[in-house]
């Protein structure tokens, strides 16, 4: 044991180092629940004892180098989860690694989410590294011999008995909650599980046929409801525009910050539409791509990733394709590059006849902020292109300005930021009120053009805009607690849709945005038969209330179903879990099945109605 102690002292440094660190680190920024500490305790220890014991069958002389090497390595991906679970709160996933190329333009993201006292982060690698450099740290033994190495080796095993004593707890853990998942395994243990999901998701292709497809549409036929037969069809032909607001939320619809309406245009517009006040963002990794691919496919996006980055080729049976079956044009506009998730190759596959983006639009220093051009100005640019679609069209407008972290010159804003310790939340008003007056100028120029009166207008938050980690703050905005229920409420997005003709009126049903599909192939009178969607007529007289989020979480007008918790949806006190059987049975088999869809590129089985 002294021989392996004396020999190894740097292996042992290094190791308890990163393991501390790793604690530390973790106790800080995820939010781990006390019997999850255990397992992390452990699971992240095994990890390290088995990764850093490699080093003990290479030479001598390099082992020092190869816990130097990992120890970097591990503190760069521990340092990268940290980043980015700040916004957010999620880990990142190996398909997300093919978001790099994204770079470029997430750099005002990033720059905003890290700070110079990060290098803390790497201050265990300084040490080793330092340390790195003392030859009296080089094993004087040679190469690993059982003898000298049985006490490290015992160790491994032991850990890895308690670990998986622990088993029968991590068989509790829903499949769909990351967060869960990393807690109980430990991050770095979790890329191994994440690598494992990896392979066995890309083979699914090979290995489906149309079977696949019956279960799927067994599991529909169950949940489907008849779509609201007064609302089909009454506004066949009409356009159709959808506006994806970029992060914002119904908590700011109707509200005021010091005396002033933080959205007077969308207050206005929605006494005149219908307003879907209780419609949940259903997005994943893929955030603003996601909402799209809801909204035109009704189908969830998957758990990990973005679908638009990972499935892009896949064979949907989207929106805009099947309106070209009815005489409608397709375009979309969004002013950032086209190849910004793959929307260049996915859009084209979904059916979209025209695609304005970045090269599209006039863009300089003065009309851009964050992310690009101004919401303002972007409305402004699209109407030339708008005006000169052929018609019916069906378009999607893509708006930016709204984006994290939230910059806006003082110019440009129509209300002062809020007062509190978070720079995000205090920003983040007015440059919602600031797409709020963009809005405004569309349906003005709509009607200027004589569009308004024969356009059906969508518009919805495409997926939250202040993360958990800023709910402190947010909560003095609101006046009250956030609690577990208040915190999935929060979770809610705006859905507007216009209608010319009809008054409007405001609708509590539980919804996402896997139901907007079919809700507007119901007012433009397409019937739904041959398509496979998951949502569900927003205007359906017998519409059961029921979203369920990417993460698992179920919600519907009795109960929420979150973290392994049942609450009460409306009192938020947690009830009797096998109240919650049926929802979390539902929302699984939703989530199952749509995966199998894209995970398995089903839809290549599927015969096209229209072909015939
Ligand atoms: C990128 C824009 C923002 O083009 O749609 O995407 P997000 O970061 O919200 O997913
Ligand atoms: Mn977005």
């Amino acid at each position: 044991m002294t021989t392996f102690y004396n020999n190894h002292r740097f292996l042992l440094l290094t190791l308890l180092l990163i393991w501390v660190k790793t604690i530390i680190v973790t106790t800080f920024t995820f939010q781990l629940t006390s019997n999850q500490i255990v397992l992390f305790l452990l699971n992240t220890l095994l990890f390290l004892v088995i990764i850093f014991g490699f080093g003990l069958f290479i030479k001598p002389q390099f082992q020092v180098k190869y816990y130097f090497f990992i120890s970097l390595l591990l503190s760069v991906i521990l340092y990268s989860n940290v980043v980015y679970y700040r916004e957010f709160t999620d880990i990142i996933t190996l398909p997300m690694l093919s978001m790099s190329s994204n770079m470029g333009d997430l750099s005002t993201s990033i720059f905003a989410l890290i700070a110079w006292y990060d290098v803390f982060y790497f201050i265990d690698v300084f040490v080793v590294g330092f340390l790195m450099m003392k030859k009296r740290y080089i094993p004087s033994a040679k190469r690993l011999t059982f003898q000298h190495s049985k006490g490290y080796v015992l160790t491994a095993l032991v850990l890895t008995v308690l670990s998986l004593s622990y088993v029968n707890l991590l068989e509790r853990t829903n499949a769909y909650n990351r967060e869960q998942i990393v807690n109980t395994l430990g991050v770095y243990s979790f890329y191994l599980y994440d690598a494992f999901i990896h392979t066995q998701t890309n083979a699914q292709p090979v290995f489906s046929n149309e079977d696949d497809l019956s279960g799927v549409l067994k599991h529909l036929d169950a949940s489907r409801i008849e779509s609201n037969e007064e609302m089909f069809g009454i506004a066949e032909d009409m356009n159709v525009i959808v506006v994806s607001l970029e992060s914002v939320e119904s908590f700011v619809i109707g509200e005021t910050l010091n005396g002033q309406e933080i959205t007077p245009f969308l207050n206005e517009l929605i006494e005149d539409s219908f307003y879907f006040e209780n419609f949940y963002y259903q997005t994943g990794q893929g955030k603003t791509s996601d909402a799209e691919f809801l909204i035109n496919n009704s189908l969830y996006p998957l758990g990990r990733g973005a679908v638009f980055l990972t499935h892009y080729d896949n064979e949907f049976k989207a929106l805009p394709n099947t309106l070209s079956n009815y005489g409608y044009h397709s375009a979309v506009f969004h002013a950032n590059d086209k190849t910004f998730y793959n929307r260049d190759i996915v859009y084209p596959n979904f059916g979209y006849d025209s695609n304005f983006s970045f090269k599209d639009y006039e863009i300089s220093r003065m009309n851009s902020v964050g992310w690009g051009l101004k919401d303002i100005d972007f409305v402004e640019q699209s109407m030339d292109y708008l005006t000169e679609l052929p018609e019916p069209f069906y378009s999607t407008m893509i708006t930016l300005t709204n984006h994290f972290p939230y910059h806006l010159d003082e110019e440009d804003h129509f209300i002062q930021p809020f007062d509190s310790n978070s720079r995000i939340v205090n920003q983040y008003f007015p440059t919602v009120r600031y797409t709020d007056e963009a809005m405004r100028i569309l349906v003005d120029e709509l009607k200027a053009e004589g569009l308004y009166e024969n356009t059906i207008l969508v518009m919805y938050g495409d997926h939250y805009g202040i993360a958990n980690s800023h709910y402190g703050e947010l909560s003095k905005f609101l006046d009250k607690e956030i609690d577990v229920a208040e915190a999935v409420k929060l979770e809610r997005v705006p859905l507007i849709v216009h209608i010319p003709g009809l008054e409007g009126k405001t609708f509590d049903t539980v919804s996402g945005q896997v139901d907007v599909m079919p809700t507007l192939l119901n007012l433009l009178g397409i019937e739904e038969d041959g398509l496979t969607m998951f949502g569900n007529d927003l205007f359906a007289e017998d519409r059961d209330d029921f979203a369920v989020l990417r993460n698992g979480t179920v919600i519907t007008d009795e109960y929420i179903y979150t973290n392994e918790t049942c609450l009460s949806y409306e009192t938020g006190e947690e009830v009797a879990s096998d109240l919650c059987q049926p929802l979390i049975e539902r929302g699984a088999a939703e989530l199952y099945y749509s995966d199998k869809i894209i995970y398995r590129d089903l839809f290549r089985f599927k015969e096209d109605v229209y072909e015939s």
